[in-house]
């Protein structure tokens, strides 16, 4: 069910990885042939629900990606459906729609994004609302320190300080590779986190909640470094990303 490694794997020989890099989508077909009438996502879903290996973690996702989700299936959400609530420790709680996040002011940046597990990808243009923004427009209260975030596949979970929250190179994502998100990347709505291993950049994303102090999330409760830094955390040497 859960495409990553932990994070114990990371030093161990690349056998593994190599090996299932060869038995590649051929031995995957095999596993997603019977829901293929589902569509991709359907048949990443299936595979990763079923699939105790982690091989569905390998399935490319376009440019290099991977496609990593740990919930078997996640809803869609579009344009009439989406919303995104900011709340917890602020002065004016909100929800918000897609096109109000569209009429918001945009920020576009192209960063390398690295996945703590050792993929790399060049280069990916990434747009959308400072996550600063939507504090400032939130008030965040004085004793607050931190912020948690939800996503509607029902369980993932992300935080960050309140300081790395307002970097202005941490944004909620509604583009990514120059198109809107589509719902593989996380779409309509992503968090982007450029410095840090993009397990901080939670898909689908769902809510913003400000807290008082740092939450540790999904990976996080399995081992992963709260402070995610490219370079800098989980035993890893990789070129920064931010
Ligand atoms: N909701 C959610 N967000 C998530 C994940 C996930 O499983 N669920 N995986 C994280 C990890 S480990 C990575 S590497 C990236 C993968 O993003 P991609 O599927 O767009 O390549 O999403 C991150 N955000
Ligand atoms: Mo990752």
């Amino acid at each position: 069910m859960n495409p990553e490694p932990p994070p114990e794997e990371e030093g161990r020989p690349i056998g593994r990885r190599v090996f299932l890099g060869t038995l590649g989508l051929g031995a995957l077909g095999v596993v997603a042939a019977p829901t293929l009438q589902r569509g991709l996502e359907g048949v990443l879903g299936a595979v990763s629900g079923r699939d105790p290996t982690g091989l569905s973690g390998l399935l490319p996702n376009g440019g290099g990606f991977r496609y990593y989700s740990v919930a078997a299936s996640v809803p869609h959400q579009d344009a009439t459906t989406y919303r995104l609530t900011v709340g917890g420790l602020v002065d004016h709680p909100a929800t918000y729609t897609l096109a109000d996040l569209r009429a918001m002011p945009r920020t576009r940046m192209v960063r390398d994004v690295q996945c703590v597990t050792g993929w790399r990808v060049p280069g990916t243009p990434f747009e959308g609302v400072r996550l600063s923004h939507l504090l400032d427009l939130a008030g965040v209260r004085d004793h607050a320190g931190a912020v948690r975030f939800t996503c509607f596949d029902g369980t993932y979970t992300e935080s960050l300080t309140l300081a790395q929250a307002r970097r202005s190179d941490v944004l909620v994502a509604l583009r990514m590779q120059n198109k809107d998100l589509g719902h593989e990347h996380g779409g309509p709505v992503r968090l982007y986190v450029a410095p840090m291993y993009f397990y901080k950049s939670a898909k689908w994303l769902s809510g913003i909640t400000v807290t008082d102090r740092v939450e540790p999330g999904y990976w996080e409760h399995l081992g992963y470094d709260v402070d995610a830094w490219v370079g800098r955390s989980n035993g890893r040497t990789d070129v920064p990303t931010g």
